[in-house]
């Protein structure tokens, strides 16, 4: 099996590039900010709550995406493998994760993080907010809030894999092929 972790602050092309890894490697894609903006669109009480923290660039509680996260792989059970694209953002997701691979499908092969400068992110992430219609993407003071939630909540997750001799880390400013091509080539020695 291949569990990929794509990792990397907001803007930084993970799920750019998770379309482009599923399609290759046919892994099923779970991303957290997808399945809240489901959520969101289909007006439920979970994506109302999420939807105030999510435009005001903050967190969602971790026990609501770990929940997410564990429905959806029991709807998967005969999956090759997953991408988790924006989940863990949090140590405690992590440790949550662990636990949910252990028992049924053989464990995390990776993380990759893609590394962007704040700048960089800044650019992508306001171009999107033009025509994308997401409120988090429009303004320059919630993406900077957005930018501080990674750095002090979500930056630890990459020790949580260090520990495990399960991290690696790529350039995430060039081309999408470019970059794409430089995590096939990290991805393929893990896919066994
Ligand atoms: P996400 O949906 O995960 O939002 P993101 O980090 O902004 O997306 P991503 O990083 O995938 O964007 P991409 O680079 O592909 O989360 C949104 C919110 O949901 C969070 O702020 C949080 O509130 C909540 N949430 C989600 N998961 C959570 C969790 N686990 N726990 C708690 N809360 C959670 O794309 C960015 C732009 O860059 C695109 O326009 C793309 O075209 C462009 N781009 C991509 N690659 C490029 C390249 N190489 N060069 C130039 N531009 C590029």
């Amino acid at each position: 099996m291949l569990n990929l972790v794509l990792f990397g602050p907001p803007g930084a092309g993970k799920g750019t590039q998770s379309q482009k890894l599923i399609e290759k490697y046919g892994l099923i894609h779970l991303s957290t900010g997808d399945l809240l903006r489901g959520e969101i669109a289909q007006g439920t009480v979970l994506g109302l709550e999420a939807k105030k923290l999510m435009d005001d660039g903050k967190l969602v509680p971790d026990e609501v995406v770990i929940g997410m996260i564990s429905n959806k792989l029991d709807a998967n059970k005969q999956a090759h493998g997953f991408i988790f694209d924006g989940f863990p953002r949090t140590v405690a997701q992590a440790a949550a994760l662990d636990n949910l691979m252990e028992t049924k499908d053989g464990g995390i092969s990776g993380m990759v993080a893609l590394e962007v400068n704040d700048d960089e992110l800044l650019k992508r992430l306001l171009l999107r907010g033009k025509d994308s219609g997401r409120a988090d993407d429009q303004n320059p003071e919630v993406i900077g809030k957005r930018i501080k939630e990674y750095n002090d909540k979500t930056a630890p997750v990459a020790d949580f894999y260090k520990g495990q001799n399960k991290f690696q880390s790529i350039n995430g400013i060039g081309s999408v092929d470019e970059i794409f091509d430089a995590i096939c080539s990290i991805v393929d020695k893990w896919d066994k």
